[in-house]
This record gives C-alpha cells, sequence and structure tokens, in this order.
C-alpha cells in the first residue's frame, strides 16, 4: 500500500509509536525555529535544562514580533536572545530582517525535514515540502536539547487540487474556501496535504499563504510536495543543493479526501470576527473601507507585492483609508526596490512599514474606532487589532490593493484583468550576510548572557495535589482563542518574559477582573466550549493562568497546541463526558476534582455544587499524566 509524502516523512523521523491516527507517536526534530515573543520564555526554559549547546541540525532565533521598542523591554529581550543565540549555537536573525516564516521559507526550510516553531503558523515552511508545526516555547526547547516532539499520529487529508485559478482568485482564496467548508476546528488532529494536477499551477510562494492559513483550520500541519517549482524556488534561493524530489505514492491511500477546483474559485473574505467566517467579496460589495493592511507571513512575499505595486501604479489610496504595507522580509524589500516597484507604493500614498508582523497583532496599526479594516493576514479574532469594535475582513493581496485605491468594494464589474500571474526575477539578491552565526563550541563557552530588568527567573511550580478544591473561576463558550487568553498588542507582548507582570492581562478582554479574583481565590478552574484555546501557540495562555492558580480547565474539546501547553505546565485538560453537562455548571460553582483517580482515557466525576456528578474524561497519555503530576514539564525533565 502506497504512503503520503505526511507519512514518509513521519516514518522517517519516528522515534516511538505507531502511525496510526490518534496514537501517540515521537518525532526526531531537524529544526527549530523561535520567534522573540515566545523566544524568550523558550530560551529561559532551554537554559533551565542545561544542555550546553542545540543539539539540532538548525536552530533559528528571529526577532520579529515586537520591535516597536517603546521603553527598555523589547530592546532588553533582543539582547537576552541574541546572547543566547550566540552561546547556544543558534542562528539569529535582528529585528527588522523579516518575519520568522518568511524568512524561514527563503533560507532554511528544507524538503523532508522536520521543523517544529514556537509559532502556530510554522506549517509555512509545508510550501516546500518541510513536515513543520507550531509548538509552545517549552517543546521547542526539547526539540532544541535534542529530544522527540510528541503528537497524536494526525489522520491524513488529501486536498486534491485540479484546474487553475482565474480572474482575482488566489491562493488566499483557495485557504480561504477551505475554512468555509470545515471551519476554524475542523482540521484538529488532521495534516492536509495537497496532491492533484492544480499543485503545478502554484508556486512555493502560493503555497506557503496556504500551508500558513492552515492553521487556522486548527490542522496538525499542511504540506505540499517537493518537485519542479520547489526546485526553482530553492535555486532562486541559491540553496540548489537542498533540493529533493518529494511526494505521495501514486496508490497512496488518506484517511480523507477534499477536492478542490481551483478554476472555480472566486476572491472570498473572512469577515469579523473568525478566520471561517467566509463570504464572496462580491456579497460584500458597498463596503467603505477606513484601513487596509497588507503583509503578514500569510501574504507578503514578493509576488504578493509585486501584483500589489501593478494595482498601485499610477494611483492613489482613497482619502478615507489608509494603507500600511510590511514586506514579509528585507530579501523581499531588497527585490521590490530593485524591480523598481517601491516607487508605486510611494507614490500612492501608502505607508511602508517595517519587515516584522506588525498591525497582524495589533503592535502599531490599530484602526479607527469601529473602523472597517482590510487585511492580507489570517487572523480577525475581535479586538486583536488593538482596537476592541474594529471590523476585521481577512482578503487577498488583490482585493486589498484595489480596495485601498477604491476607499472600499465597489463597482466589481469595473475591476478589470488582475496583474497575476506575477513572476520570481531571474536574479535574486541576497541578503543572507544579516543572519548572525553562531561561534565554534570552543568560542561560545565565555560568551555572557544579557539579562536586563525584564528578564525574569522561571518560578517552580508545585506538583498536582491528589483533590483539587477550587471553583469554575470563568465560565466562557465556543472557538475561544489564545488571544482571548492572553492578549497581545504593544503594551501586554513586551512582558512575554516576565510572567508575573503579564499574568495581570490573563483575559483583559473578556473580564477584566480573573487576575483579582484568582489572586483571591489561590486556584481557579476554567470552563470552555469547544475548541478552547484554538489560535497562536504562546504559551503564555497556560502558563500565566497557572502562575494565577488555574489548575484545570474542564472544556468540550480543546485545540492542539494549546492542550500541549496545559500539560506542559501542570494545568489538568479535562473533557466534558457529556457536552450538555456545560450548562448545567454555572461560574462561580464550587467544585471538587479527584486528580488522584486520573487515569488516561479514563473518566472520573467532579463534584459540581448545585449541579452534582459531572463526569469528564481525558484523552492523556501515561506520560502527559505524569508531567500533570510532576506540576509541569520541566519538574518531569528534572526529576
Ligand atoms: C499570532 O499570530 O498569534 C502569534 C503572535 O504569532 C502567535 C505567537 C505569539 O503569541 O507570540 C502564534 O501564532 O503562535
Ligand atoms: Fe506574525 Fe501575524 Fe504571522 Fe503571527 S500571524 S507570525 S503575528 S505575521
Amino acid at each position: 500500500m502506497g504512503l503520503s509524502l505526511t507519512h514518509k516523512i513521519i516514518r522517517d523521523h519516528l522515534v516511538s509509536g505507531e502511525m496510526t491516527p490518534g496514537a501517540e507517536i515521537e518525532l526526531s526534530i531537524d529544526q527549530t525555529l523561535t520567534q522573540d515573543a515566545t523566544g524568550t520564555m523558550a530560551y529561559l526554559q532551554f537554559e533551565a535544562m542545561g544542555v550546553d549547546r542545540v543539539r539540532t541540525e538548525l536552530s533559528v532565533s528571529y526577532v520579529d514580533h515586537n520591535t516597536l521598542q517603546v521603553g527598555f523591554r523589547n530592546p532588553d529581550d533582543h539582547r537576552y536572545l541574541q546572547s543566547v543565540a550566540k552561546k547556544y549555537g543558534i542562528v539569529f536573525s535582528p529585528a527588522g530582517t523579516g518575519i520568522c516564516h518568511q524568512l524561514h521559507l527563503e533560507h532554511f526550510a528544507r524538503p523532508g525535514r522536520t521543523l517544529i516553531g514556537s509559532d502556530s503558523h510554522t506549517p509555512t515552511a509545508g510550501g516546500v515540502g518541510s513536515l513543520a508545526m507550531g509548538a509552545g516555547g517549552l517543546s521547542v526547547a526539547m526539540a532544541m536539547a535534542g529530544k522527540p516532539y510528541a503528537i497524536t499520529m494526525p489522520k491524513v487529508v488529501n486536498v486534491h487540487l485540479t484546474g487553475e485559478l482565474r480572474g482575482w482568485a488566489t491562493p488566499k482564496d483557495v485557504i480561504l474556501h477551505l475554512l468555509g467548508l470545515v471551519t476554524v476546528k475542523g482540521g484538529v488532529g488532521r495534516v492536509f496535504e495537497y496532491t492533484g494536477p492544480g499543485v503545478a499551477t502554484l508556486s512555493v510562494t502560493d503555497r506557503a499563504t496556504i500551508c500558513n492559513m492552515g492553521a487556522e483550520l486548527g490542522a496538525t500541519t499542511s504540506i505540499f510536495p517537493s518537485d519542479e517549482r520547489t526546485f526553482s524556488w530553492l535555486d532562486l534561493m541559491r540553496r540548489p543543493k537542498e533540493f529533493v524530489e518529494l511526494g505521495a505514492d501514486a496508490d497512496a491511500t488518506y484517511d480523507e479526501t477534499i477536492e478542490i477546483d481551483l478554476s472555480a474559485l472566486e476572491p472570498l473574505a473572512a469577515c469579523p470576527h473568525m478566520p471561517d467566517k467566509v463570504k464572496p467579496i462580491r456579497e460584500l460589495e458597498g463596503l467603505t473601507v477606513d484601513q487596509v493592511c497588507i503583509g503578514s507571513c500569510t501574504n507578503s512575499s514578493y509576488t504578493d507585492l509585486w501584483s500589489v505595486a501593478r494595482i498601485l501604479d499610477k494611483e492613489l489610496v482613497a482619502e478615507n483609508t489608509d494603507l500600511f504595507i510590511a514586506p514579509g522580509s528585507k530579501l523581499v524589500l531588497k527585490m521590490l526596490a530593485e524591480a523598481d516597484l517601491i516607487g508605486s507604493f510611494i507614490d500612492a500614498g501608502a505607508r511602508i512599514l517595517e519587515c516584522a508582523c506588525g498591525p497582524c497583532i495589533g503592535v502599531g496599526g490599530s484602526p479607527n474606532s469601529g473602523g472597517i479594516s482590510l487585511r492580507t493576514f489570517n487572523r480577525n479574532f475581535e479586538g486583536r487589532s488593538g482596537t476592541q469594535d474594529a471590523q476585521v475582513y481577512l482578503v487577498s493581496p488583490l482585493v486589498a490593493a484595489r480596495a485601498a485605491i477604491d476607499g472600499g468594494i465597489f463597482d466589481l464589474s469595473e475591476w478589470g484583468d488582475p496583474p497575476y500571474k506575477p513572476d520570481m526575477p531571474n536574479n535574486v539578491p541576497s541578503i543572507a550576510h544579516l543572519f548572525i552565526y553562531p561561534p565554534e563550541p570552543d568560542d561560545a563557552q565565555g560568551v555572557r548572557i544579557v539579562r536586563g530588568p525584564n528578564i525574569v527567573a522561571l518560578e517552580d511550580f508545585a506538583p498536582l495535589p491528589a483533590t483539587i478544591e477550587s471553583s469554575v473561576a470563568l465560565k466562557v463558550g465556543d472557538n475561544i482563542t489564545t488571544d482571548h487568553i492572553m492578549p497581545a498588542g504593544s503594551t501586554i507582548i513586551a512582558l512575554r518574559s516576565n510572567v508575573p507582570a503579564i499574568s495581570e492581562y490573563v483575559f483583559n478582554r473578556v473580564d477584566a477582573t480573573f487576575p483579582a479574583r484568582m489572586r483571591e481565590a489561590g486556584t481557579g478552574v476554567i470552563l470552555g466550549g469547544e475548541n478552547y484555546g484554538q489560535g497562536s501557540s504562546r504559551e503564555h495562555a497556560a502558563l500565566a493562568p497557572r502562575h494565577l492558580g488555574v489548575r484545570a480547565v474542564v472544556a468540550k474539546s480543546l485545540a492542539r497546541i494549546h492542550r500541549a501547553n496545559l500539560v506542559n505546565f501542570g494545568i489538568l485538560p479535562l473533557l466534558l463526558a457529556d457536552k450538555d453537562d456545560y450548562e448545567r455548571i454555572p461560574q462561580g460553582a464550587r467544585l471538587t476534582i479527584p486528580a488522584g483517580e486520573i487515569v488516561p482515557g479514563g473518566e472520573i466525576a467532579l463534584t459540581v455544587e448545585g449541579a452534582g456528578e459531572v463526569r469528564v474524561g481525558n484523552d492523556l497519555t501515561d506520560k502527559e499524566l505524569a508531567i500533570i503530576k510532576a506540576g509541569g514539564l520541566l519538574n518531569y525533565v528534572r526529576a
């Protein structure tokens, strides 16, 4: 029986377990990446492991999320990250060089390699056939220490592409279409593997856009085969020797199949406030737009911005609209400059931002009150832009550029022919000299780690008690994101290396009294709906609640990375055996959890004041339960 590409890469990296969907497997990890917002904590944890140098083939530390440097905090973090990279054998990408996923695709991602990154959009590297997954910082630290990465063996979905994109439809619309089809929780426990004749019509950056936003499906990852288009990309990126041809066997079998006819797609938008609230652009005709943002790890490649430059050429951004453009990397910026395309951005009145995440994570570029913002990004969660009542729509760069000139979505029939398909230039310049490579091990010995006052030491967590006497500190609904649990934005994200300080913002936009109430109660339990913890990989969404005393999350279902982060920090992830019981449990109810009775896969009865017994199960492995009992992964490893 033939194998899918996913199965082949997993087979080649399998350390333990069997390739049966649902089984726990451990994979050896070739590459890791971190970014500054999750990196400080990941490296503090790596330091605590006492390993003298990273054991991976390649580890890269990017600074891209928080580059505003309002006050000393971010620059202190950057200095810390740079010194850690130097000491432990990690490549360092300084602030402003670009967004981690775009840079990794250009410079380091390799077909057939495993990659984990402390950022949920790490699957972007699936565009070159790398099996790339988002993970919590502690999991990445473990991989840097040479430990395997544990996941649940996913189902593999064959996304069979036929036809070719036409008109204003772009790769962004492929993934938006899929999101509309399967929703933000439809990808949990699955890898989306793209096959079929339509694959050859997509470039590596097109493929990267699709893999990137596969994160919004809740998927373990997404992957494309490594073919001629991959070779052209690696060749242009001056890495032809890193090419290997890779794909599924002709008779590969899959757990599920989804057919997409690329020729039938039309431009789409994800409407406020969820990436799966997808509608055709034509249904938005008449929408006036206050702001347009072009960039982010989803759509900031040269080809994306080439199209934007063509649309903006000899045009002016509408008076009522603000246009931001953030190229994904300095390589993209340099190519645009060499092709003489930056001029059209300037003349059109665009605001050109640093090559960084910026507005995507609410670090600058927030919309006006109640503003309508069209963004080429991947997430439009309520409040994420930094403006609580803004209405954010996710669209392709083509639609975004057009709307910037028109001041909204108007007169679609007059849009004419789109400037698609752009090509890469024949000669791509290099920015390889901007990465800071670590010295040889002997020369790294004496490197001093720079710790400013914002770098706060890790705290020790107590083991799990046999009985948890607590109460429901907060009851939330379905699809709660990590942006709800631990918001970002320039003020809060600057506190990522300071857990006591950042904990004051847990659930800030849901219930600002949460931290104070937790401090008073000492411990607490969160009651969640479906897909609790979707979105980012930020482990602070587990770590900060743990700091405040959260000992368990009881939910209808949990998102993959967040569930892993809960385990890593010793919080029990419990699943309601009967989802209807959710209605019976009010916020504030006292409850008793007989934690000592929990066995992997088994059920226990919680005693809930006023509701009697409520049965909860779990999908923990023996090892995960042992980690939680120890009070978290660091304690477990130390023991
Ligand atoms: C995001 O897009 O939400 C982030 C910011 O990149 C996060 C990581 C973080 O919170 O630092 C992610 O996607 O994992
Ligand atoms: Fe950065 Fe946004 Fe991509 Fe997250 S989704 S890595 S914040 S650009």
